[in-house]
């Protein structure tokens, strides 16, 4: 398996494609994507000049390392820049190549100066200074759409990655009991996704009950207790070897709040009538028009105040949008999540996250945890 030299190929038929002197892949993200590293750097393509990887000095070590171990030591030269005034004659490797510049004059000092690169640049201060002497052309896009359909390998992280999580939310769920805070059930996910292999969380997790339950977003308090009758939603994730999870579910331990279980079964049945609809050739916005739908059906639309879905990867959300209109055509490979909810303000908000793949077949289920945890 050498994924890393299939994706500078993709990187390099982009060159000519977008008849380009070279580009510049600055987010860390899109810098992993195409060459398995992971720290601060650029990668840069120039006609005539091949990779670098352009790294400050503490990440020299660590770009050597990983491009040996991704197999492309060969195709990317690690290239160090010298930001801060350290020693000229710093030691960083038997073999080092390091450029007495900062980042902006060692990038113009690899491509050149006047020349047409394509970059995902979002930084506005680099921008200002590289726009003097390039003309700097968006591929973020580009690069997004890659990304979007996803390898079999990155796949199997994945599944990887939701396997820590669901563990991590039984562990949750185990821990439950009246009294408890938000903060320490959010504390016993984060101690078990790293006791499990996670890198990291994916975000932090979203520990919320009661009331707390209308905030799609909310942070979990150490003063808010579990007492009797408040809904638990819990929405959490994980990273495994660079590849994120996300998943949420909700629950009572007794009958809930007042008319909590027909809220929460409507909820269900918007995720299964959205799954059930997804497979290629359909737009993403129709599964979010779907879970609309259904929602409608039981006078619950009006509390749906965000998008259905959105895609999953090395990041937790990146394309494809899952929401109202969105026009991106599914296509085996595709990972997305379908998480519609219910807020319903001063009550309580119920919302179910599942993962899906989108096969040839129609879509597959990632997550394997029940949905239905209410009386
Ligand atoms: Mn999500």
């Amino acid at each position: 398996m050498q994924p890393y030299r299939e994706r500078l190929a993709k990187l390099e038929a982009l060159l000519e494609e977008e008849n380009l002197d070279a580009i510049l892949v600055t987010r860390s993200p899109n810098v992993f994507y195409f060459t398995g590293y992971r720290g601060a750097g650029f990668l840069v393509l120039a006609r005539n000049n091949g990779f670098a990887l352009l790294v400050p000095p503490l990440e020299y070590l660590n770009a050597l390392d990983s491009v040996k171990e991704n197999d492309v030591d060969d195709k990317v030269e690690v290239v160090g820049y010298q930001p801060y005034g350290l020693p000229e004659d710093l030691v960083l490797a038997p073999k080092q190549k390091v450029l007495q510049k900062s980042l902006v004059d060692s990038i113009i000092e690899i491509i050149g100066e006047e020349k047409r690169v394509g970059s995902d640049l979002t930084n506005l201060t680099l921008y200002n200074e590289l726009v003097k002497k390039l003309k700097l052309i968006d591929i973020d896009k580009k690069i997004a759409h890659m990304r979007m359909i996803k390898d079999p390998w990155e796949i199997e992280r994945m599944e990887t990655a939701v396997a820590i999580a669901e563990e991590a939310l039984q562990a949750a769920i185990d821990s439950l009991d009246y009294g408890v805070s938000e903060q320490e059930i959010a504390a016993i996910i984060e101690y078990s996704f790293r006791v499990m292999g996670a890198d990291d969380h994916s975000f932090p997790p979203i520990v919320a009950f009661g009331e707390n339950t209308v905030y799609p977003h909310a942070s979990p308090s150490k003063r808010r207790r579990l007492e009797p009758g408040m809904p638990v939603l819990i929405d959490l994730g994980a990273i495994y070897k660079g590849y994120c999870s996300d998943m949420t579910r909700t629950l009572v331990l007794d009958e809930g709040p007042e008319g909590f279980r027909d809220t929460a079964e409507a909820v269900l049945e918007a995720v299964e009538e959205a799954i059930d609809l997804a497979a290629p050739g359909v737009k993403t916005g129709e599964l979010d028009a779907k879970a609309r739908e259904v929602l409608r059906k039981h006078g619950l639309a009006y509390y749906f105040n965000h998008s259905l879905g959105h895609g999953v990867g090395i990041e937790v959300h990146e394309e494809p949008r899952v929401s109202y209109g969105s026009d991106t055509v599914l296509e085996p490979g595709i990972v997305i999540t379908i998480e519609p909810g219910v807020y319903i303000p001063g009550k309580y908000g119920v919302r179910i996250e599942e993962m899906i793949l989108v096969t040839k077949k129609g879509a597959k289920r990632l997550t394997r945890f029940p949905t239905r945890l209410w009386l």
